[in-house]
């Protein structure tokens, strides 16, 4: 079964990984350069089984991040509460207020200026993705010449879309939110980084560098995200799906998931779930949370843990 690439992943980084202080105080276990090779030619993905996670979570997420979202506020309009604990941080530590996680996110849900002022991630995934900054000449000053943003910016996924269809042989099939001059402003610089994708023989086939990989949260998330992706640009390209290859850098587990790796080690993958598509939407930005169809999802119980911020 594919998913014992992932607890063998999962067991290798708690036993063998180097103990290291990280930025949240927590301490993990880390590798470095881990892979993992998925095929989804027979229209599985890889939601894992071995603890039940939530693909609807992660189906919103991904839209939220196609509809060029920083914000938490529309997450929250639908339920999604997996980003909150970033823009809370921020808001106890400015103003010293001890508001609870609920109440938060009440405010943001109701307050629309509230939510402009303290629900926004900075310029994360979705502004990268969709509206990646860019300057033009816009008139000249004492011999200089002036630029002025393009609020628009470039929207890396349109052409992404198009250089599939295009030039399907191309060696530059890629989109990142790795915006250097911007990761001073974001919430969390991306953890998934870059993105390239190769088509053969009718089929294409996506890599997605993670930089950094929470293995007990974080992973199980992005193969789901990252192969969502391959399954709706192959629909949109006219193609089948090929093989997803996950590369993690700093690939690690958190001091505090002990009982979460014990438990999930213990028990027995089952089948994949396949993603069937209700429709095919006429653009990549036109999927709605409704035209994913998962069939056959019947994991093992959800197992908590703790997430460290
Ligand atoms: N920080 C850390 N330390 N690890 C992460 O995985 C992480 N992921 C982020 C942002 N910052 C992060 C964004 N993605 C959860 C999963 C993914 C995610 C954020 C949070 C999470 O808490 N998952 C829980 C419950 C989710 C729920 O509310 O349904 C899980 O058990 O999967
Ligand atoms: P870092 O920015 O110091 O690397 O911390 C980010 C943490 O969040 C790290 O544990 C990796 C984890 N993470 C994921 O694994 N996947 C994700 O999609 C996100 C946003 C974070």
């Amino acid at each position: 079964h594919p998913e014992h690439q992932y607890l063998d992943l999962l067991e290798r980084a708690w036993r063998e990984g180097a103990p290291r202080r990280d930025r949240t105080g927590v301490g993990t276990r880390a590798l470095f350069g881990q892979t993992l090779r998925i095929d989804l030619s027979d229209g599985t993905v890889p939601l894992l089984t071995t603890k039940r996670v939530s693909w609807k979570t992660i189906v919103r997420e991904l839209l939220w991040f196609l509809d060029g979202g920083t914000n938490i506020r529309p997450l929250l309009q639908d339920g999604v509460t997996i980003w909150t604990d970033w823009p809370l941080a921020k808001y106890r530590r400015e103003t010293g207020e001890d508001i609870s996680q609920k109440a938060f996110e009440a405010r943001i849900v109701e307050d629309e200026a509230f939510a402009q002022r303290w629900g926004d991630l900075g310029p994360v995934y979705g502004a990268q993705w969709r509206h990646w900054p860019r300057y033009e000449p816009a008139g000249e000053a004492d011999g200089e010449t002036l630029y002025r943003r393009d609020p628009e910016g470039i929207d890396q996924i349109t052409a992404l879309v198009r250089d599939i269809r295009t030039h399907p042989s191309s060696r530059r099939l890629i989109f990142t939110g790795w915006n250097v001059a911007e990761l001073g402003g974001m919430a969390l610089p991306p953890c998934h980084t870059t993105y390239q994708y190769f088509v053969a023989d009718g089929r294409l086939s996506g890599l997605l560098h993670q930089r950094s990989c929470d293995v007990g949260l974080g992973v199980p998330y992005n193969l789901v995200t990252a192969s969502l992706l391959i399954r709706m640009l192959a629909q949109q390209c006219d193609l089948e799906p090929g093989e997803f290859v996950w590369f993690g850098g700093d690939t690690h587990v958190y001091e505090n998931h002990g009982d979460l790796v014990a438990e999930q080690l213990s028990r027995e993958p089952r089948p994949w779930p396949v993603l069937r598509f209700a429709r095919r939407p006429e653009s990549i930005l036109d999927y709605r949370f409704d035209d994913f169809i998962i069939e056959g999802y019947d994991p093992h119980p959800s197992i908590a843990a703790p997430i460290a911020v």
